[in-house]
């Protein structure tokens, strides 16, 4: 069999100071304070709403950002740039050994299938470059927004996006979340593929929400309306296989939202381009709420792979090197990263809320930061130095179940 290889092993590349993107910015208002004042006094080319979050707005100046009346202001920060490169190369593939493996470097996925393969209730937002929702091993499990009627133009369910029946696409604002770069596909077939290839929860649900261009790059703001999508429209869990080095008060505060309604938020601890450079903060990996779990990748020998971050902040360690996943073009290839780290986590997740939906986010970190076998080779890289297990996972989960 032929499959595909990603040689680059880095997903995403950090938004630095030189990644603002000039003239943009975020305007954060007080609570109840947004005036029209405040805009009015700016020399506004664009401005660009948060929908369902009007104390947000993205404007566009086409002048310098003047002395603006902070009575009214939370914050203002720049739009960053996001971006994550993907390179494809033929390789003869190899088995799923993140699942199952007879070195038993893997998170047990066939024991935790014996209790359960996931639940069509628990959907996982993955945010990414756009899934390929039509592959043959995707199809069945893409979330629908059952209150939406497809193609008619009219907002049915009154979310504030038009035609939004399978998700949505940040990038060119419409309901067809596509893949450009074929990185989102292959984390949602990590999460969820039903086919020749299996994800962790092969019977959970998908939503694609794209705010990754075809380009690789995205924007701080189009992140931020990702997440309050999927809070905001069903999503239990969130899938975030990127990130970078540039803290932005907007995603914090939407991640905020997400860990106050109860929705996990894994994340990708970074990978860095070089194995020989050190260390480093990666958001919104590192920000501090229950909800956020932070995953670096490990090979299938159980050592660290070179290129993942490494940090006591970073919570635990997943199969992240020679992944087989789902490809573009009804294919799977292989790709390594901690792109793919955090959809096994994600996975995991999902299978504990099929059996137990009433856990709290601090009831699943807990469970995710005190299961898993300590990996010797591990040990000191990461806060736990935990290799996640699907089995044990589950099971504390159902010993949580309210009765
Ligand atoms: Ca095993
Ligand atoms: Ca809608
Ligand atoms: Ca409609």
């Amino acid at each position: 069999m032929r499959y595909f290889l990603s040689i680059s092993l880095l997903t995403f590349s950090l938004f630095a100071k030189e990644e603002v993107i000039p003239g943009r910015y975020i305007i954060g208002f007080k609570e109840g304070a947004r005036s029209t004042d405040v805009l009015s006094s700016l020399p506004i080319s664009e401005a660009r709403e948060f929908k369902g979050r009007s104390s947000l707005v993205e404007v566009t100046l086409n002048g310098p950002l003047p002395r603006i009346n902070r009575d009214e202001i939370d914050y203002i920060e720049p739009v960053y740039r996001i971006q994550h490169n993907i390179k494809a190369a033929p390789y003869i593939g190899e088995d799923q050994w993140g699942l199952d493996n007879s070195n038993n470097i893997d998170i047990d996925a066939p024991e935790a299938w014996e209790i359960t393969q996931g639940s069509e209730d628990v959907v996982v937002a993955v945010l990414d470059s756009g899934v390929a929702f039509a592959h043959k091993y995707l199809k069945n499990n893409i979330w629908h927004n059952e209150a939406e009627i497809p193609d008619n133009g009219i907002d049915d369910d009154e979310n504030g996006y038009v035609d939004d029946t399978i998700g949505w696409d940040f990038v060119y604002d419409d309901g067809y979340p596509i893949d450009g770069t074929h990185h989102g596909t292959h984390v949602a077939g990590i999460i969820a593929a039903h086919g020749k290839v299996l994800g962790v929860a092969p019977k959970t649900k998908i939503m694609p929400l794209r705010f990754i261009d075809g380009d690789g790059s995205s924007t701080t703001s189009d992140a931020v309306r990702a997440i309050y999508y999927a809070v905001d429209n069903g999503a239990k869990v969130m899938n975030n296989s990127w990130g970078g080095g540039t803290y932005s008060r907007a995603i914090d505060e939407a991640v905020k939202y997400a860990n106050d309604n109860n929705v996990f938020f894994v994340v990708a601890a970074c990978n860095k381009y070089d194995p020989d450079n050190g260390p480093f903060d990666c958001y919104p990996a590192k920000l501090n709420y229950p909800a956020v779990l932070s995953v670096a990748s490990i090979m299938r020998n159980g050592k660290m792979n070179p290129y993942s971050n490494t940090g006591k902040w970073i919570h635990v360690n997943a199969p992240g090197a020679d992944i087989l996943s789902t490809g573009p073009g009804g294919n799977i290839y292989m790709n390594s990263g901690t792109s793919m780290a955090a959809p096994f986590v994600s996975g995991i997740v999902a299978l504990m809320y099929a059996v137990n939906k009433d856990l709290t986010v601090e009831e699943v970190k807990e469970i995710l930061l005190s299961t898993g076998r300590k990996l010797p080779q591990i040990q000191g890289y990461t806060k736990t130095g935990r290799l996640v297990n699907a089995v044990e996972a589950v099971n504390r989960a159902l010993e949580l179940v309210r009765h």
